[in-house]
This record gives C-alpha cells, sequence and structure tokens, in this order.
C-alpha cells in the first residue's frame, strides 16, 4: 500500500468508492485542461495541484494537526479566513463540484436540491473526502435555506459551528456581523487553543490580503485583448485558492502573472486562434472540479474573461486593506466590512450586484453574459431576471442557464451557447 493510501485509510475513507472518483477525474482534466493549447508555462505548478489533489495537501494538513494544530473547513466566502490564519490554524474552503453518494444523500435530504449542497452532504457521507475527514470543526453559515438546513443535518456527523449572516446590509446589519466575528474569534481560539493577538490578526489579514490582491492581479491582465490565460485557467487558480498554502499559493499566483504581464506586451493569445466572443459568467460558485459550464463556453469558441462568482471576483475584489497601526477593534470592523462588501444573491436587495455586473461587462469589453444557476438555488435563479433585465437595457447580450452536475444536458446546453454566441458575433461584427 503506498503512503497516500495508508494515509487515505487511517482518515477512514471508503477507499473503493475514493479510487472511482480519482479515476474519473484523470481523463475529464486531460480533456478540459490539457488539451489546450498555449497554456502558460505558469499552470503546470496548478496543473501538479490537481494530479496530487488528495496527496501533499493532505500530508501537510496532518502534519499540522500532527504538532498539535487545527484544520477548520468551511462552504462560504463570508468565513472569514484571516481568523482562522491569525489563531494558527488552517482554513479549507470544502464546497463539492461533483455528484457522489446520491443514494446515501437522498436518504436524508430532498433529491430537489441543489447540487453544491448535495455534493458536500455526498463527500461526507460516503467518506470521499481526506480535506473534509481532515477537519477538527466545520463552519457553516445561514446565507441560503438550503445550506442553513444542511448543516442541521452535518451535525449529526461532524463538528459544526454555524455563523449568522446577515440578510440585509443595513448599519445594524453590519453591527451584528462584527459581533458574529467576536462570536466566532472565541470559538476558533477555543479550538486551536491559541489567544489571537492583536500582531497575529493583523499577521492574518496581510497574509490572505496578500492573496487577494495576486488573484485580483491575474484577473485584471483578463481585461486585455488578446486574453493571456483562458478562463477554464484562470477558473482553476481560484478553485485552488480555497485549500493551498495561503503564502505558497501567493506566489505561485504572482509567478503567474508576471509570465502573463510578459504575454500582453508580446500580444500572446492564451488560445492561439484569434479571439472569438468575450464571455462573462455570473452566478452561483463552481466548485473543483465544476468546469462543465466553462469547457462548453470555450469549446464553443469563446472565451471567458470575467466570473462574477464566488469561485471568482467575489472572493477577491475587495482587501481589508492597510492595518498597519489598527487596533484589533478596528480590524475586526474593517473584517466584517469587506465581507458585507460581497454581493451574494442570499442578500435582500441586492442591486449593487447587478450595477456591479453591468459595469464590468463594460470594463472587460466584454461582448456577451451568461449568467450561471445551480437548479434548486433560489437566490441566484430568481435574481437572475434581474440581471437579465439590466443587461437587456444596457445594450448586453445575456442568456441564462440552469443546470446540475450531471452530463445529461450537455449537448443540448451545447446547442444553446453556440446559437448564443453566434448572435453575439454578429452583434459583435
Ligand atoms: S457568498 S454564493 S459561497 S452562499 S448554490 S448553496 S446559494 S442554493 S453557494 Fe454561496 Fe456564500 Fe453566497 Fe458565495 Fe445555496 Fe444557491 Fe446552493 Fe449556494
Amino acid at each position: 500500500m503506498n503512503d497516500n493510501r495508508k494515509m487515505w485509510e487511517s482518515l477512514g475513507l471508503n477507499l473503493e468508492a475514493h479510487d472511482q472518483l480519482l479515476a474519473a477525474l484523470g481523463p475529464i482534466y486531460h480533456e478540459v485542461y490539457l488539451s489546450q493549447p498555449n497554456r502558460p508555462k505558469g499552470m503546470e505548478y496548478f496543473d501538479f495541484v490537481v494530479s496530487d489533489i488528495h496527496g501533499i495537501r493532505v500530508k501537510e494538513l496532518l502534519e499540522h494537526k500532527a504538532k498539535g494544530g487545527k484544520v477548520v473547513g468551511t462552504f462560504c466566502v463570508y468565513v472569514p479566513e484571516e481568523i482562522v490564519v491569525a489563531a494558527g490554524a488552517i482554513c479549507i474552503g470544502l464546497c463539492g463540484g461533483v455528484d457522489v453518494a446520491a443514494e446515501e444523500v437522498e436518504k436524508v435530504m430532498p433529491r430537489n436540491l441543489c447540487a453544491l449542497i448535495k455534493s458536500f452532504m455526498g463527500f461526507k457521507l460516503g467518506k470521499l473526502c481526506p480535506y473534509f475527514e481532515s477537519c477538527d470543526l466545520i463552519v457553516g453559515e445561514t446565507t441560503c435555506d438550503g445550506k442553513k438546513k444542511a448543516f442541521e443535518l452535518l451535525a449529526e456527523y461532524a463538528p459544526v459551528y454555524v455563523m449568522e449572516t446577515p440578510q440585509m446590509k443595513k448599519d445594524m446589519d453590519y453591527a451584528m456581523w462584527k459581533d458574529e466575528l467576536y462570536r466566532f474569534i472565541e470559538k476558533i481560539e477555543e479550538l486551536a487553543g491559541n489567544k489571537i493577538t492583536e500582531e497575529s490578526l493583523r499577521e492574518g489579514i496581510r497574509k490572505i490580503d496578500a492573496k487577494r490582491k495576486a488573484l485580483k492581479r491575474l484577473s485584471d491582465l483578463r481585461k486585455n485583448v488578446p486574453s493571456p490565460i483562458s478562463g477554464k485557467d484562470a477558473l482553476l487558480v481560484y478553485q485552488i485558492a480555497f485549500y493551498d498554502d495561503p503564502e505558497r499559493f501567493t506566489q505561485m499566483v504572482n509567478n503567474l502573472a508576471d509570465e502573463l504581464e510578459e504575454r500582453v506586451k508580446n500580444g500572446i493569445s492564451a488560445y492561439g486562434n484569434g479571439e472569438g466572443p468575450r464571455i462573462m459568467v455570473t452566478g452561483t460558485p463552481m466548485a473543483i472540479p465544476n468546469w462543465k459550464l466553462p469547457h462548453i463556453i470555450e469549446s464553443s469558441g469563446a472565451r471567458i474573461v470575467y466570473d462574477e462568482l464566488c469561485t471568482g471576483e467575489r472572493y477577491f475584489q475587495d482587501l481589508v486593506g492597510d492595518v498597519e497601526g489598527k487596533s484589533f477593534d478596528e480590524m475586526v470592523d474593517a473584517l466584517a466590512r469587506r465581507s458585507l462588501e460581497i454581493d451574494c444573491a442570499c442578500f435582500t436587495p441586492n442591486d449593487r450586484r447587478i450595477e456591479k455586473i453591468v459595469a464590468k461587462a463594460r470594463e472587460y469589453f466584454v461582448d456577451g453574459v451568461i449568467h450561471y444557476s445551480l437548479q434548486f438555488c433560489d437566490p441566484y435563479t430568481i435574481e437572475a431576471f434581474k440581471v437579465e433585465k439590466a443587461l437587456k437595457d444596457a445594450g448586453i447580450p445575456v442568456m441564462r442557464v440552469e443546470t446540475d452536475y450531471s452530463h445529461e444536458d450537455v449537448g443540448q446546453l451545447k446547442t444553446r451557447i453556440e446559437a448564443f454566441l453566434e448572435m453575439v458575433s454578429e452583434k459583435r461584427a
């Protein structure tokens, strides 16, 4: 038995089902990623991370735990990883992007539920995720109803702590959220056995701000024509941001951005065959390995240049900012304000998201927008109508897509997307 298998066994994984999962990932990754022409050399690191997706990083988590460290799993970009890092713990984003253990999941929750929720429950119930099994605490939130109720069920299988996220963004909501961050600080201190000091909080904020800054730098480079990186590659980097070591990851993203700057100077396209329509994707997050829609879009000749997603801009568009000389309370305040800048459809009203989508579509020279919602996700599916109207009013072509993680609708989606891209190209000509 090789070292990885011993490690997975020690975590109690269902080895047979886990083998099948990894075996399925390889060919998909090859088709979606490795077959792309003209990829930046800097993507080799991210390919390596995926090629050993349940190996080295899990080993690092277990080494950390062996020294008395803690691992905290999260599902939402509102959970402030700065606080986890400040306590000396490791923060891992856990969202699942693939259908797993459906039979077990449907024994404890309804079939007609968002695929992302069913996926993370499947990873837990099917004992398929070494990250999940390494966590000392799972942090949920009260964003959408589906997640809120799923965390009650998840608590029967793992230690769960739920943060109460507000539903509006009034002054009282900021105050409530700031209190909630203090409650979270206490919980994390108790778990980690470490007091979060002014200096450790400042350091935690600096580390995570540096990561977001690197991601923002990468994203800004996607404004260029021709695009120096494919949309699929950018998405992969955003997805890995949730579980890689933050300092190493920041360095790798900055290296990649250096290379992309050179490409921009020399007019090198990631696609190598001219520029197809420039597309923005907006909507529900795409957790790894959910590459279905981006693959359809880019293999139909378009270029995704902006992701208004939590696995995208919503994760890194705002920084906490300079915390030099700030008191503990001022830093907690800045953390609360930064996270409430994120415009998740769980908030009401959420007009700012819509205004941003229109503004960014112009800033990134977007020819069309594809609104992506997971089926049964009420917040995004309902908000899609307002997004569509605002874009149409602004003269920007838009299409709505509702799907899940199955591959049954790939043919149908491809036909619809090709028709949309044809229309967009005619308008552009
Ligand atoms: S901040 S988008 S990460 S909640 S897709 S589970 S909303 S039914 S994931 Fe999200 Fe935080 Fe918002 Fe971002 Fe519910 Fe919709 Fe499923 Fe969703």
